[in-house]
């Protein structure tokens, strides 16, 4: 067995995915719209949506920190663009905007952010997905520090997440959500860079591996995806024994989401299958879509009695 990337390395960052803690996601996570569109939404990205209201914002490179990809749709089976990996702060006429200025190194934060619509007036009405109205990730542009937080929303839209302390360096922060617009509105991730004034330790990134451990387990990919669609199967495994006892997390039996190398586009993975109490395990199976080949930091959460961990491995994509 080569030496497995170690999911939490050590290291000065802020490397908590949770920092509210396990009972902060005492729901399972289901993909609410699987069943509509279900080829597209394993994506996890918005690759239906609807012509925008205002045709004049959609798809706009408005921003410093767009990609500069074309805001386009992709149907089924292609690969996506990068603004579809998350990678634009604007989409469809969504754009994510910070309210403060960049974190502080090595402090928690409490970051505040809007989400734009159309209208150009902050989005206050969001659907649920996967229990949760956003999502939001944090992480360094050398795929550490992965924060995976559930921010709350004011009665203006203004969202806060309670960051916990960042490294310096550039960061990518992703929202991920789905505007409650009827129910043919698809899933959107925008992004930005903020920097963490300091001096930057990059840590190399660790060798491509099938296996990882936390918390005295061990996960180990069963595939070696290609770009595009695929089915990504993964076990779960503690002592060398299978583990049957995991708890439904944002209603799955895991969670799995995944950076790249380089741009840090992002790939969200589905589970497939549903949740029937804690017996979750050994086997998870996700519908994933890696919109490039590539190294990517892979970060499966998955909770057992009430504690949730997170596992990370570089996987490649050919
Ligand atoms: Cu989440």
């Amino acid at each position: 067995m080569t030496a497995p990337p170690t999911a939490q390395p050590a290291r000065p960052t802020a490397d908590r995915p949770s920092p509210a803690g396990p009972l902060a996601h005492p729901l399972a996570r289901r993909w609410l719209l699987a069943s509509c569109v279900p080829v597209l939404l394993v994506l996890g990205m918005a690759l239906t949506v609807p012509p925008a209201p205002s045709a004049a914002t959609a798809g706009t490179p408005g921003t410093a920190d767009m990609a500069g990809m074309p805001g386009m749709d992709h149907p089924a089976g292609d690969v996506p663009d990068l603004a579809a990996a998350g990678l634009a702060a604007e989409r469809n006429g969504y754009r994510l905007d910070l309210t403060d200025p960049g974190p502080t190194a090595g402090r928690a934060t409490d970051l505040r952010f809007t989400v734009t619509g159309p209208d150009g007036a902050p989005v206050t009405d969001f659907a649920v997905h996967q229990t949760k109205r956003l999502h939001f990730y944090a992480i360094r542009s050398d795929l550490t520090g992965f924060q995976h937080l559930h921010p709350d929303l004011a009665g203006d839209g203004t969202w806060t997440a309670a960051l916990s302390a960042l490294a310096p360096g550039t960061w990518r922060l992703y929202a991920d959500f789905v505007p409650n617009t009827g129910p043919h509105a698809a899933e959107l991730v925008l992004s930005r860079t903020v920097t963490v004034p300091g001096e930057a330790a990059p840590v190399p990134l660790p060798a491509p591996g099938d296996t990882a451990t936390v918390d005295g387990y061990t996960v180990t990919l069963t595939a070696r995806p290609a770009a595009g669609a695929h089915r990504l199967t993964a076990v779960v495994s503690r002592d060398g024994r299978p583990v049957g006892d995991l708890q439904p997390y944002l209603d799955a039996y895991a969670h799995l989401s995944a950076f790249h190398e380089g741009d840090l586009a992002l790939a969200h993975l589905h589970p497939a299958g549903t949740v029937d109490g804690d017996r979750g395990g050994p086997e998870l199976t996700f519908q994933a879509l890696f919109p490039e080949p590539g190294n990517w930091r892979v970060f499966l959460q998955f909770q057992t009695s009430g504690q949730l961990h997170t596992a990370a491995l570089t996987l490649r994509v050919d």
